[in-house]
């Protein structure tokens, strides 16, 4: 049952001969083929069914407890030029690379059978998606990726048409850590991934395809292959604006993707639309506007901290169809994770739960899941123009100095700002807490090339007969004298996107700082809050001083990036330094009497 593209069947047979498996299975994204799949998989114990009375046609799987998460140090980008990967990837020469994981493949699929996974990353009928195979010996990664792309024949169908795909090769293998790889060969368009069964690490159609090949196929192709949800924000006059947000880890994506607007935004007619989650494709359009697509068409969230307060729609989401991994189980088989009311009896790797062996769930636990059962799905995520992007936001946990939202002046000093963003660390597993960790663009892991190179691809958007969206920074962790989150997040940041949305619109006032615009007191509605002076002092204040020392520490990080950094970057951050100075020089002379 091979397929009619002779470069497809060749590389299959290739492969085939590399990794000697008992049989090959071409899949076709069919209903019946995801139900033997799982059907077996809860013969073999790959699976364990979840209570059929609260959780219809849901699945419990224990990954192997050493291979829980993305494992960065393995992951690699194997270009021909080191300089190409740049310091923000770890690199092999390909030749290289290639011999030390073929080694690995070799006969490592006896005894198991091959699928071939065809998958279209984006909508099957937009020119922005594009497609790939994924060749593996995971039948959990088989039902995973029929979750989380558009698996199967049509997408076959459309790689005959085009005769292009990227090739992507995975076994599980041993799973064992010391022969665990992630290579990635961008000029060949290919990934080959060894020893994991985590999603990051084997679902390649994901981060691998979607984020790594793709940022840098988008770079020779003139485009944007970002870290990003995607948010439609409707207003009660019925207009939508779609709003694409980057953060690093652990800021709540998810929960901005699907958020609840607050009761009196609800009265007056505000809905919030989700497009996605993780990652957004932009390309310019023939309007100059970026029109963006979800190359995905499910979630793979992260369980603990996923709640009905936290988020709601992720709760009605999973409720039925979900496949969860390394969660806890309560008495009567209910998925269990710290964050959810209950009581666990047994823990992730199926112990009787003993609060001595740690948390019940995996901190990194899981749910996968069609995006089409969360209620506020747009039926615009399936449009094959995508939707128009009015702002890019980026974001990170900051505890102190960077105000609640500002807005960047122009387009360069907008991916400055993403290229400073980051998180002060907040799990004490990670080492120091308290740190600050920049992640330009929260792609560090997912730039499949040199940094420096990437900012000024960010950069080259800049031209005439664009019209770019504006690009915000947000900051939900702002922390008071006491220690407490000073901002109430979740369903109130409707607010700061309504801003947002109106400065794009025009609509909104604001008020100029050398960081920025920012809403002054009027302009963002707060009604209905208890915020006091000191909140709002804190949430809106701009220390000169302290962000001179903030912007000196971004042109040390930007130094990092050697003779790649382009000039305009460089440029950018020399003259915010300068405005802070003029803006501090006054506070200074009368200090100094
Ligand atoms: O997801 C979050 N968001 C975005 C929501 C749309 N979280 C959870 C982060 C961990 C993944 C947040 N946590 C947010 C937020 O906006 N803000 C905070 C900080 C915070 C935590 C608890 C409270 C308030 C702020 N609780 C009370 O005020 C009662
Ligand atoms: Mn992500």
């Amino acid at each position: 049952m091979a397929s009619q593209l002779e470069s497809l069947n060749r590389w299959v047979d290739e492969v085939a001969r590399l990794t000697e498996p008992d049989a090959i299975h071409w899949c076709d994204g069919s209903d019946e083929e995801y139900r033997a799949l799982i059907e077996q998989m809860q013969r073999d114990g790959t699976l364990i069914p979840l209570n059929p009375k609260t959780h219809p046609n849901c699945w419990l799987h224990r990954s192997h407890p050493s291979d829980v998460a993305r494992v960065e140090h393995l992951t690699l980008v194997c270009t021909s030029d080191p300089a190409d990967a740049g310091p923000n990837n770890h690199w092999m020469a390909p030749a290289d690379a290639h011999a030390k994981i073929d080694a690995l493949f070799a006969g490592c699929m006896k005894g198991r059978t091959l699928y071939v996974v065809p998958y279209c990353m984006g909508p099957i009928d937009s020119p922005i998606s594009r497609c790939g195979v994924e060749i593996t010996d995971s039948p959990y990664v088989v039902a995973n990726m029929r979750i989380m792309t558009r698996m199967g024949a049509p997408a076959l169908a459309r790689i005959e048409r085009e005769g292009t795909f990227v090739k992507g090769l995975h076994s599980i293998g041993e799973l064992d850590p010391d022969k665990r790889f992630i290579m990635h060969f961008p000029e060949e368009l290919s990934i080959k991934s060894i020893g994991s069964g985590y999603g990051g690490n084997a679902l390649l159609g994901k981060k691998c395809h979607a984020l790594r090949i793709g940022s840098y196929q988008a770079r020779s192709e003139g485009w944007l292959a970002e870290h990003m949800l995607i948010v439609g924000i409707q207003n009660p006059q019925g207009e939508t604006h779609y709003v694409a947000a980057a953060f690093p880890s652990a800021c709540g994506k998810t929960n901005l993707a699907m958020l609840i607007p607050p009761e009196g935004y609800r009265e007056a007619g505000w809905k919030v639309w989700t497009i996605g989650d993780d990652i957004c494709w932009m390309t310019p359009g023939e309007d100059g506007r970026l029109w963006a697509i979800n190359p995905e068409a499910g979630f793979f969230g992260v369980a603990p901290g996923t709640s009905a307060s936290t988020n709601p729609n992720a709760m009605a989401t999973i409720a039925r169809d979900t496949i969860f991994t390394n969660v806890a189980l309560t008495a009567d088989d209910q998925p269990w994770w710290e964050g959810l009311p209950g009581t666990p009896v047994t823990d992730w790797q199926g112990r009787p739960y003993d609060p001595a062996n740690g948390p019940a769930a995996h901190p990194n636990a899981r749910f996968t899941v069609s995006a089409r059962q969360c209620p506020t799905w747009s039926e615009q995520a399936e449009a094959a123009q995508g939707v128009p992007i009015s702002a890019i936001v980026f974001g990170g946990r900051r505890p102190s100095l960077v105000p609640l939202v500002f807005e960047a002046r122009d387009w360069a000093h907008g991916v400055l700002v993403g290229a400073a963003m980051g998180s002060e660390t907040t799990a004490a597993a990670t080492g120091a807490v308290g740190v600050l960790r920049r992640d330009s663009m929260a792609m560090k892991p997912f730039c499949g090339y040199n940094y420096g190179d990437y900012f000024a691809h960010w950069l080259s958007f800049d031209q005439p007969g664009a019209r770019l969206p504006k690009i915000f920074h947000v900051n939900w962790f702002r922390k008071g004298e006491d220690g407490k989150f000073v901002w109430p997040g979740f369903g109130d940041n409707l607010r700061v996107l309504e801003w947002i949305i109106g400065r794009c619109s025009g609509a909104a006032g604001a008020t100029e700082t050398p960081i920025g615009f920012l809403p002054g007191t009027d302009d963002l509605n707060l009604a209905g809050l208890e915020l006091d002076a000191r909140a709002l002092a804190t949430l809106f204040e701009v220390d000169a001083a302290a962000w001179a020392a903030e912007v000196a520490d971004i042109g040390r990080y930007l130094d990092s990036f050697g003779d790649r950094l382009p000039e305009r970057l460089r440029d950018e951050q020399q003259r915010v330094a300068a405005a802070l100075a003029q803006a501090d020089a006054p506070a200074r002379e009368a200090a100094a009497g």
